[in-house]
């Protein structure tokens, strides 16, 4: 089934950030992307767009990538991605942005999907690809994604470990969202329900009362469903490094690199976290072995660490810097090269976390290429439509999958 034809457009994220769209057609109809758009980006991801922004992206399509790809074949994706690595050039899509690259990437794998009639998912992963992630997802949120006085610490996060299906697995991280507003109110009392880019609320609270008060929340919810519940953080680290130090500026404190080990492996032990994402500047991948070291059974996962890429990966996974890789397509700009990432933390050993942006939009092709890459935790936040979007879409797999799906453990 060939591309008869392209086209471009700009579009919005949740954010309100100007993104990439593409249009590819098939004979079957027109199949549809778009890039979502981060703010805390790691500094080895691929250029977003080329100099000259998000017009010298659509230029580009126009003059660099259309002729080009209309009339490949959309049930060879890699192909069209592999073509779209060789018309741009460079390592990091400096040419044509990695977002005109994700975005083409996708839409073809829709329509890929669509000319042989099967779900994204199983286009991407095959028939045999039919287990469902666990969703990880943000409550509280500060750092970058939040404006004012909130906490630091960009993500505090919640994953349920046993959840009995999909729907429960959901319902877990909505429940405890809703129901910690009760806990924020006690101890923030001017708070007035501001939530943040990803949907997380941000109150004035300090990254240790919002732990206290999310592991409270965790508790009760966990109990009334009968699901065990993990604590997580992103730390967004690199946000925070600045001169040699992290600077915690609205808790007024700041932590050399020693010092930052030591308060990570505080609050993992205190609070029993499970998953610890970016504690480290993007280049420290010696700290990263030293906590992964201390607490080899959690999920000690690297992002701007990696962003997305096998060859940073398997330095990582020669380190020993990790338990867990983030997979964020668009941080290595297509669904190939997104694939040769996850195949790079299997070699090494290491799970993988499927992940959403910051500046996301309505697509729902997320929980696919979780399912299909054979991710075992989704993260996609809990509240907000673009993030609700892809939760959604993860039940329907879920029903789609029935009897011959299964559920990731922990
Ligand atoms: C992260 C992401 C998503 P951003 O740091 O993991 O939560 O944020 O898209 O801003 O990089
Ligand atoms: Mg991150």
């Amino acid at each position: 089934m060939e591309i008869v034809d392209v086209s471009v457009r700009k579009v919005f994220t949740g954010r309100g950030d100007v993104t990439i769209e593409v249009d590819v057609y098939t004979e079957d109809g027109v199949f549809r992307a778009a890039a979502p758009a981060g703010a805390s980006r790691g500094a080895h991801e691929v250029a977003y767009f080329p100099e000259g922004g998000i017009d010298a992206a659509i230029a580009a399509f126009e003059k660099l990538v259309a002729p080009e790809i209309v009339g490949l074949d959309v049930t060879e994706p890699y192909a069209i991605d592999g073509r779209l690595e060789e018309i741009d050039g460079t390592p990091r899509f400096e040419r044509i942005g990695g977002a005109v690259a994700i975005a083409t990437s996708l839409a073809s794998a829709e329509a890929g999907a669509a000319s042989l009639g099967v779900p994204l998912f199983s286009f991407i992963g095959g028939a045999y690809a039919r287990r469902l992630p666990l969703p990880l997802g943000n409550v509280i949120g500060g750092g970058k994604h939040s404006r004012g006085l909130g906490p630091d610490i960009q993500e505090f996060l919640t994953i349920p470990l046993n959840p009995p299906d999909v729907f429960t697995a959901v319902l877990t991280n909505v429940e405890i969202h809703k129901r910690v507003l009760k806990y924020i109110l006690k101890v923030d009392h001017a708070f007035t329900g501001g939530k943040n880019d990803e949907g997380a609320w941000t109150p004035r609270i300090s990254s240790h009362t919002a732990l206290t008060i999310l592991r409270e929340t965790a508790r009760e919810v966990g109990r009334e469903l009968g699901v065990e519940v993990g604590l997580g953080v992103d730390m967004a680290a690199s946000t925070m490094w600045d001169g040699g130090r992290y600077i915690y500026r609205n808790e007024g404190v700041e932590r050399k690199p020693r010092e930052q080990l030591e308060f990570v492996t505080k609050l993992v032990e205190e609070f029993d976290l499970i998953y610890v994402e970016d504690p480290f500047q993007e280049e420290d991948f010696q700290s990263f072995a030293e906590l992964t070291e201390r607490f080899r059974d959690r999920l000690i996962v690297g992002d701007d660490l990696f962003v997305t890429n096998p060859e940073r990966i398997r330095q990582g996974g020669k380190l020993k810097a990790a338990t867990g890789v983030i997979i964020k397509p668009d941080q290595i700009g297509t669904l190939l090269r997104a694939s040769q990432a996850v195949a790079a933390a299997r070699e090494c050993g290491m799970r993988t976390v499927v992940s959403h942006r910051s500046g996301d939009t309505e697509y729902r092709i997320l929980p696919h290429i979780a399912v299909g890459l054979g991710g075992e935790v989704m993260k996609a936040g809990i509240m907000g439509g673009e993030r609700t979007a892809k939760l959604n879409e993860l039940i329907r797999i879920g029903e789609y999958l029935g009897k011959w799906g299964t559920l990731a453990k922990f």
